[in-house]
């Protein structure tokens, strides 16, 4: 038997044949799984939670986590202390620490959480709660790029000490150098495919791939095939080591 999934110290590449998913108690009609997370070395965890035939409930205790999501399908109301929200296709959710989530999912609803203790700046509060959709956000040019365009989904402000962005490669379009740098990621593949290289190996990767690459990980992409290639993200940002 083969698995395309990787798990080396400093990167994974985690792919849908090796999918098992967790049970956590209260959460009900749905299927989670933690595709990244500190057991194997993470600075946070990135769970894909798949609503089955029924509505269905998942929740974050309120605690120092702060929670993002993003939608890829379906509908979801979801509440925290202080505020809700229905997000759909493409809709997106920040919540800060100690504000709880509660996830109520339609059936068929496919989303991503990136969940990550809140790291505080002296003098400044966190983040309130923020929500949008991509569909509202413009796709820059990286770096002067035409072809590899970046949707950047979270205000770049000093409170928040997370980003999480949209890249979309047209195809034979790369990232430009190969970057070495301190922030961590975790990503997940939404349309389209490619290859990653992760240190010194390279990967195909396709729609439904997770990836980490631990800080400082070695990391380049080139989008191949017919249709554009488009991944979610998210990285540290905004504090002093
Ligand atoms: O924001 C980033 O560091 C991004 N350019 N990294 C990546 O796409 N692997
Ligand atoms: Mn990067």
């Amino acid at each position: 038997m083969q698995t395309r999934t990787v798990i080396q110290p400093r990167h994974a590449l985690i792919a849908p044949d090796g999918h098992v998913p967790s049970a956590f108690p209260g959460w009900t009609g749905l299927t989670a799984h933690v595709l990244i997370s500190p057991a194997m070395g993470a600075g946070f965890s990135q769970l894909l939670l798949l609503f089955g035939e029924t509505d269905g409930m998942a929740r974050f205790e309120a605690d120092a986590h702060e929670h993002l999501v993003y939608i890829e399908s379906g509908e979801v109301r979801a509440s925290w202390d202080g505020g809700s929200a229905t997000l759909g296709p493409g809709g997106f959710l920040f919540t800060p620490p100690q504000a709880g989530l509660v996830l109520l999912g339609a059936p068929g609803t496919r989303l991503t959480v990136f969940r990550k203790i809140y790291q505080a700046l002296p003098g400044i509060a966190p983040p309130t709660a923020l929500f949008g959709n991509a569909a509202d956000v413009p796709a820059e040019p990286f770096l002067g790029n035409e072809r590899a365009r970046l949707k950047t989904l979270l205000p770049i402000e000093p409170a928040f000490d997370i980003a999480m962005n949209l890249f979309t490669y047209q195809p034979g379009a790369t990232l430009p150098f190969v970057e070495t740098h301190i922030m961590e990621h975790g990503l997940l593949m939404l349309e389209g495919q490619g290859v990653y290289r992760l240190e010194d190996c390279y990967y195909p990767v396709a729609a439904g791939d997770a990836i980490w690459m631990a800080p400082y990980c070695p990391q380049w992409f080139a989008a191949i095939g017919d249709s554009p290639a488009t991944y979610l993200y998210h990285k540290d940002i905004h504090r002093l080591p």
